[in-house]
């Protein structure tokens, strides 16, 4: 199953199961802690949870959900950060691991979790996302569930800062953003959007247009489908489904659909997620993407970064997801 990071207000999640960043003695408080107690229910909560007494720094508890829409609160208590040398990093992991193997526990499908001890208890943002982001990873190995991490804010992103500037540059570089052109004709001026069209769209007018076509040769000579390729190079680099599905961080009920059927459809984030997961250079990309009819374009800035990543031969999907995120673009991998 795959993990995703979303901006949102951890109270509006539609999943099993919504995690609370707790105190030990259970008691409401403030950050996201005050605004589960909010919107669960104040009285409600309180008493489910006096019921259940207190939690072990690292460990995890479960409540109903009252009126939230999530039928589940997983408490669970993050370590105050102190100075780095208290165990803070392993608590915060088993602040996740407990959180979810509760989850599974109670049958729970989907999960959404805060950014535990960031907030009140002064973890340092960029290691609690990089601990939160790993003791996920490691858990969705042998599980399946839906994890979703909610943030707040950019700040609270691990990506190196020269990743990032590699990258903006990259985007500084590449990026032709959408421009408007005033041409001046003999019926005035007229407006343009210039979009940059990509060389090879214009090739393939060009061919068409010198060519007489025949239907029935160009279906005859149909290329591999998308489906098709993907299997190949799955099979040709020794790699198990469940290998690429995971590495791509997608669901594995799409990736069955895209085995069982040659002319299945994938969206264009699925196939840069694949081919991002099989370590494609970005000819062998730009093939893939071309076989499900897509293509890169220096006019799409989510295109850019992943042209970034490609030809910089760099392969984790999170940390791709992450600059992404950053740049308030779609993520890759997901359901569909
Ligand atoms: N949705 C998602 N994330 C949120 C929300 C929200 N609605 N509100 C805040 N955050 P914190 P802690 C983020 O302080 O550090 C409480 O009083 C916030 O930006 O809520 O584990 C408890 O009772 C931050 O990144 O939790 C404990 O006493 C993250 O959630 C203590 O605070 C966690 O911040 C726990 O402190």
């Amino acid at each position: 199953m795959p993990f995703e990071i979303i901006r949102n207000d951890i109270t509006k999640m539609q999943v099993d199961a919504i995690v609370n960043a707790a105190n030990s003695k259970l008691q409401g408080g403030g950050g996201v802690c005050g605004a589960i107690f909010k919107a669960a229910g104040k009285e409600e909560l309180q008493r489910a949870c006096d019921e259940i007494g207190n939690c072990d720094t690292g460990k995890a508890v479960i409540t109903s959900g009252f009126d939230l829409v999530s039928k589940y609160i997983i408490h669970t208590v993050g370590p105050i950060y102190c100075d780095g040398t208290k165990n803070e990093a392993e608590l915060l992991h088993d602040c996740y691991k407990n959180s979810l193997k509760l989850a599974m526990e109670n049958n729970c499908e989907s999960i959404a979790f805060p950014l535990i001890s960031s907030g009140i208890y002064k973890f340092p943002k960029g290691e609690a996302f990089k601990i939160a982001t790993k003791a996920i990873n490691d858990f969705l190995v042998s599980n399946e569930i839906m994890v979703y991490l909610v943030v707040f804010d950019q700040e609270s992103f691990a990506i190196s800062k020269t990743l990032l500037e590699n990258v903006s540059t990259y985007i500084d570089d590449n990026y032709k953003s959408r421009t408007v052109v005033r041409k001046f004709t003999s019926y005035g001026r007229i407006e343009v959007d210039s979009l940059e069209v990509d060389i090879q769209y214009d090739e393939c007018i060009t061919n068409c247009k010198s060519k007489a076509i025949n239907l029935d040769d160009i279906i005859k000579d149909l290329d591999e489908s998308f489906s098709e390729t993907l299997l190949k190079i799955i099979n040709s680099k020794n790699k198990t489904d469940a290998e690429i599905y995971k590495k791509a961080n997608i669901d594995r009920k799409l990736f069955s659909k895209i085995r069982g059927n040659t002319n299945y459809s994938p969206s264009k984030k699925t196939v840069i997620a694949l081919a991002i997961a099989l370590e494609l250079t970005i000819i062998e990309a730009c093939d893939l993407l071309k076989r499900a009819g897509f293509s890169l374009s220096h006019s799409n800035k989510f295109d850019v970064i992943i042209e970034y990543f490609l030809k910089n031969k760099k392969y984790n999907i999170f940390e791709i997801n992450e600059v992404l995120f950053y740049y308030d673009q779609p993520l890759l991998g997901g359901v569909s």
